[in-house]
């Protein structure tokens, strides 16, 4: 599988995006991201795949994914994704309330993902 990265291809992004729509609707609902995350497909590691997720979401490459950038990139990525649901997305990765998903924190929230999933 060709590499993450901001430089992400259109064909990458799209081959992303149907990964993750586990039910075909053409959208990825936050839960079909969710389970994406914590049982990524073929032999990259989680962190991997977060890493690379991180980048994607990551517009200005600071490091730090604001609620702005989540949303944006999500909304490109045709996440059929609400205002409730990127409010719960930052809840769920934002464990210091700064207002932004530090990478650290993204990479984090993805392996308690990964441990409570299995
Ligand atoms: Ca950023
Ligand atoms: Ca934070």
């Amino acid at each position: 599988m060709a590499s993450f990265g901001v430089n992400m291809t259109a064909d990458e992004l799209q081959s992303l995006t149907s990964a993750m729509d586990a039910d075909g609707s053409g959208q990825i609902e936050l839960a079909e991201f969710l389970a994406y995350m914590g049982d990524p497909p073929g032999n990259q590691s989680v962190e991997e795949i977060a890493n690379g997720i991180f980048s994607l979401l990551d517009a200005n490459g600071d490091g730090n994914l604001s609620r702005g950038e989540l949303k944006s990139r999500l909304e490109g990525l045709n996440a059929g994704l609400n205002e409730a649901d990127i409010d719960a997305a930052m809840a769920l990765f934002d464990k210091d309330k700064s207002g932004s998903i530090a990478k650290k924190e993204f990479l984090y929230a993805i392996k308690e993902m990964k441990t409570f999933d299995k």
